[in-house]
């Protein structure tokens, strides 16, 4: 970490909006600023569980110590321990999911709180609570409509098991090149979100895929992201609920599913290429060699290439056309948020302080 910035401006400046140009930051706001900037705005604390007993009442403590006007949410998934117990007695609000899995959870937390920001962080005590004040600050100063707390970045140093470390680098660089953005973690449960993100997302994954479905639709709807370097320590009680490879498949199964869906025209335009190109080999095999192969064998490779070179264009065609629907579909949404905006009162009038504050500047 450089000693002449502090890790989260620096953050803001280097991946706000990912690949867009860089935002200009101006000053950094102190803890209790930034803290103090809360008590006007409702803040949330949630937190999923899954049989988190031995830690769970430690991380309510710790983050209503942090932000004490935050309301602390624990959201239990038919734990078979005292994980709702401890939470109640620690003071948080408990929650019940029936439907397993992180990502039931994360919608229903979603559905369930209202509030202005929404702190989400894992159960098991892993992240550190101090960190909150660096992830709330770019959403408090509307710089960002998600902050993730990085536990990959280079100035983080965090405690990975060796596995983990390289599946989440291998899902990172999947995403990173099929999205053409430069994130440093898209799996991290420590985040920090405003109200429009959180009830502005449609989720459907049920899983730990639902910090991918997250990422995804956040960049292609154009959210604000920032990340912030935390570091992770490793789980010291409890067990771990990942399965490398159920989980894994699942998370590189739902980056290709909304590759296919949000860039049809490069998803099928490249599979429909791919296919054009190859029908190419058996066409030369049976124009180039026919004193080596029967009548049949030619009639066969003629008949596969054709094949090949009308799947190819049967993709190429889809491509278009679905990229065409998505073109559509976005400006509709584009319509619809705009719509969403005119319709909250508290966006309206910060809208309107801006530009008084903008028209004071001027005269
Ligand atoms: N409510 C609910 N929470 C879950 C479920 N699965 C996991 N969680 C919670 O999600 C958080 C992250 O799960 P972990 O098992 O710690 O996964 P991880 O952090 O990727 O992996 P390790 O820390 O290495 O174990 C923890 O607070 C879990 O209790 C679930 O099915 N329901
Ligand atoms: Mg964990």
């Amino acid at each position: 970490m450089s000693a002449e910035k502090p890790a989260e401006i620096r953050e803001i400046t280097e991946h706000s909006n990912l690949n867009r140009a860089p935002q200009p930051v101006k000053r950094e706001l102190d803890r209790t600023e930034q803290t103090r900037l809360s008590s006007p705005r409702k803040v949330a604390i949630l937190i999923p569980c899954y049989n988190e007993e031995a830690s769970v009442a430690e991380v309510v403590k710790q983050f209503q110590a942090e932000v004490p006007a935050a309301r602390v949410y624990v959201f239990d998934n038919n734990s078979t321990d005292e994980t709702a117990k401890r939470a109640q007695e620690a003071g948080a609000t408990v929650f019940y999911e029936r439907r397993q899995g992180k990502g039931f959870v994360t919608r229903a937390m979603f559905r369930e709180v209202d509030a202005d920001i929404y702190v989400m962080v894992d159960g098991d005590n892993v992240f550190p609570s101090a960190s909150v004040h660096q992830l709330m600050g770019p959403v408090m100063r509307d710089e960002a409509d998600m902050v993730v707390g990085s536990r990959l970045h280079a100035d983080a140093r965090s405690e990975f098991r060796p596995l983990n470390r390289w599946g989440n680098r291998l899902v990172l660089s999947l995403l990173n090149s099929v999205f053409g953005v430069r994130l440093t973690d898209i799996l991290s449960g420590y985040r920090v979100f405003n109200r429009k993100m959180v009830k502005g997302l449609p989720l459907f994954g049920g899983g730990f895929e639902i910090e991918t479905e997250l990422t995804i639709k956040a960049i292609e709807r154009g959210y604000r992201i920032v990340e912030v370097p935390v570091n992770l320590t490793s789980r010291s009680a409890g067990q771990s609920k990942v399965s490398l490879f159920r989980d894994g498949f699942m998370i590189i199964n739902t980056i290709l599913a909304l590759f296919r869906d949000y860039r049809p025209l490069t998803f099928f335009g490249t599979i429909g290429l791919t296919l054009i190109l190859a029908a190419f080999a058996p066409g030369f095999a049976a124009i180039l060699n026919p004193q080596y192969l029967s009548l049949f064998a030619r009639l066969a490779l003629a008949v596969f290439s054709v094949g090949l070179m009308l799947c190819g264009l049967l993709s190429l065609t889809v491509g278009l056309v679905l990229h065409s629907i998505a073109r559509r579909s976005q400006e509709l949404e584009y319509h619809l948020q705009i719509l969403t905006d005119e319709l909250r009162p508290d966006l309206r009038q910060r809208q309107r302080i801006h530009a008084d504050e903008a028209s004071a500047g001027l005269s």
